[in-house]
């Protein structure tokens, strides 16, 4: 089994070689990021950068199993086609296809997890392998929400990785084509337009759903000076 990794996401691509290395000892894995990541960063030896668009024939040629765990280059149809290719998807198939999925879970009221499928050629499309679903409480915000979803990643790939890599999982087809939101989705979501009207459980959920740590997403433009303020909501729960 020659098996391939890629990832864009440096906290993923360490623990799924933890766990292979501890449920398959024997199994080994060649590491790959795509072209938005810096490979050095990794520090997993051997990791290389790959152009999965133009250079995807090298992945045909040298691997029968590929791992994306988070990638953010898209799968040619050839590649999985050709490849079993398999995805680790932070979000509820179908219910949540695409980009930052718990920021349009929060937002749109949508169940949320985490699922394991089979790639196709449509975006986080093909028949589940694992998937589990996450409530979202009420004070949650993108971050702690996300938090919750990779580590449901990790107990999925902990539980299914040596059905995977020995092929001996059965899959479910997805019930629907489900919801698919894209990164211009969520780039639609940063301007607060401060004349909207809105109810305060709309309001708190837009920004809570782009509260997220250190980044600065959701933001109104200052009338006076034209410049972006910033918000995000700080929610805390009281103890019983
Ligand atoms: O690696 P990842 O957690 O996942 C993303 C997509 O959500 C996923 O569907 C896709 N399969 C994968 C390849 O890429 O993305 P990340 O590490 O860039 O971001 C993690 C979270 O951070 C995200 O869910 C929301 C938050 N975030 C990230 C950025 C860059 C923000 O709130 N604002 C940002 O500007």
């Amino acid at each position: 089994m020659k098996i391939a990794v890629v990832s864009d996401n440096i906290y993923m691509a360490h623990a799924f070689k933890n766990i292979l290395a501890k449920q398959m000892p024997h199994v080994s894995a060649h590491y790959f990021c795509s072209t938005f990541s810096n490979p050095k960063e990794f520090n997993i030896q051997n990791v290389q950068s790959i152009d999965i668009k133009k250079y995807y024939t090298n992945l045909i040629e040298k691997f029968n199993l590929i791992f994306s765990i988070h990638c953010k280059q898209i799968f040619p149809k050839e590649l999985v086609e050709r490849v079993r290719c398999i995805n680790v998807h932070p979000g509820y198939n179908p219910i949540n296809r695409g980009w930052y999925p718990q920021v349009f879970s929060i937002i749109n009221n949508l169940e949320t997890g985490a699922t394991i499928h089979e790639m196709d050629a449509e975006l986080d499309h093909g028949n589940i392998i694992a998937r589990k679903k996450i409530a979202i409480k009420s004070w949650d915000t993108s971050l702690s929400l996300y938090n919750k979803i990779v580590e449901t990643e990790l107990e999925l790939l902990e539980k299914h990785i040596i059905s995977i890599v020995e092929k001996t999982y059965t899959t479910i087809t997805p019930e629907s084509e489900g919801n698919v939101y894209l990164k211009k989705d969520f780039n639609a979501l940063l301007h607060i337009d401060l004349q909207k009207k809105a109810s305060y459980k709309q309001v708190i959920n837009h920004l809570r759903a782009l509260t997220h740590g250190e980044f600065k997403n959701a933001y109104f433009v200052d009338s006076e000076t034209n410049k972006k303020v910033f918000v995000k909501v700080i929610l805390e729960v009281e103890h019983e």
